[in-house]
């Protein structure tokens, strides 16, 4: 993923300080913020759990229209798991245990993690 560095906003000039010489030296500072770590949730696939069940999933918590949901569901189906979306990692969080318990409510064993995006 190819992103650029936003820009950093500078904090104001430190208060003057007097030296020995009684001349006014004003010292700026730079604030350096970085972007928080992002985290991916994946869905594995599983032999057992229903293609409806998992479109809907990815619908309903991961706000993707019904087609993409169905794009995404049967890649995971295909190749062994796919990324639903990404996040911060609270949100990331989140969204696995919402996947989960409506798994498991549902009696379907589908199985969802969240990891650091490289
Ligand atoms: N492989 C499941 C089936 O054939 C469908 C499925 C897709 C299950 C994605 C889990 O994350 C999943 N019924």
């Amino acid at each position: 993923m190819a992103s650029e560095t936003p820009k950093k906003p500078e904090t104001p000039a430190a208060p003057p300080s007097v030296g020995n010489d009684d001349a006014v030296v004003l010292e700026r500072r730079t604030q350096r913020v970085q972007p928080p770590q992002m985290y991916q949730v994946v869905l594995l696939n599983d032999d057992f759990t229903p293609m409806e069940f998992v479109v809907h999933v990815i619908q309903e918590f991961f706000s993707k229209d019904r087609e993409t949901a169905t794009q995404i569901m049967l890649k995971i189906h295909l190749e062994g798991k796919g990324i639903c979306g990404v996040y911060t990692r609270d949100v990331a969080g989140t969204k696995v245990d919402q996947v989960l318990q409506a798994a498991r409510a549902a009696g379907h064993p589908l199985q969802c993690l969240s990891e650091p995006v490289e």
